[in-house]
């Protein structure tokens, strides 16, 4: 049932009631003129006009951070690094094994020759000038010094025997250049053996003398390595 209409009925009620049990009142002044009665509820209005859009809400709170997205593409080959720096030297190697027997040598002295007073001996060792003149006065004796025809035949004959072609003999300009002498420091007196056109010094540096098999001299290069030929002093001349 509707609520405001019963409400209505029952304030009317009252009113009556009221003054149907007024005593200072008569029923002529005062239950005849106020009853008013409302009439039957109207009709519903029509529905209003669609009202105005809202205002802008307020900005939200920032939403909660989102997933890790997916891993990006493999990037391209980067470029060649530059070289590094030298590595630490390495460890010694282990010992080699040890080599094969070598050949049976040639022996070094090629026989020996001799004269009344001296021996004179090839040895087949290469060595420069000096050299040679060491190993000769170690072992107590000299570079040849042939100092006549006998002795130079004698020598070239061995050299020649020996198959040699050339052998440093004690003969020298090496103080003073044209001055030969023996390496015993005498002078060449009576005599030499040059070959034609020798001594020449050629290159400006030739100032040690070679025996060659002919028998002839010349005069070289002191740091030339070949044979030579020493002598000894026999003991008892
Ligand atoms: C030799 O080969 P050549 O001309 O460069 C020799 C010289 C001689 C010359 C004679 C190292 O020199 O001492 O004087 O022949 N040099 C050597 O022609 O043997
Ligand atoms: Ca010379
Ligand atoms: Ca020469």
């Amino acid at each position: 049932m509707d609520v405001e209409w019963v409400t209505k009925f029952l304030l009317l009620h009252l009113f009556l009631h009221s003054c149907t049990l007024s005593t200072h009142r008569t029923a002529s002044d005062s239950c005849t003129t106020h009853i008013i009665l409302p009439g039957p509820e109207g009709e519903h209005g029509e529905k209003g006009d669609l009202g105005e859009p809202g205002k802008t809400g307020k900005q939200g709170p920032a939403g909660s951070k989102g997933l890790i997205g997916e891993p990006g593409q493999k990037g391209e080959i980067g470029q060649r690094g530059k070289i590094g720096p030298i590595g630490a030297k390495g460890d010694k190697g282990y010992r080699g094994l040890p080599g094969s027997p070598g050949m049976k040598g040639q022996p070094v002295i090629a026989g020996i020759k001799e004269t009344e007073e001296r021996f004179y001996l090839i040895v087949k060792e290469g060595k420069n000038y000096n050299a040679a003149l060491v190993h000769c006065k170690v072992r107590g004796g000299s570079l040849a010094m042939p100092k006549d025809e006998e002795t130079n035949s004698l020598i070239a004959a061995y050299v020649n025997k020996t198959g040699l072609s050339r052998v440093f003999i004690g003969v020298n300009d090496l103080e003073k250049e044209r001055q030969f002498m023996y390496t015993d420091s005498t002078p060449l007196q009576n005599y030499s053996h040059w070959r034609p056109g020798e001594p020449n010094n050629a290159f400006g540096g030739e100032d040690c003398v070679e025996l060659v098999s002919d028998g002839g001299w010349n005069d070289v290069e002191c740091h030339l390595t070949i044979y030579f030929v020493c002598e000894f002093l026999k003991k008892n001349s």
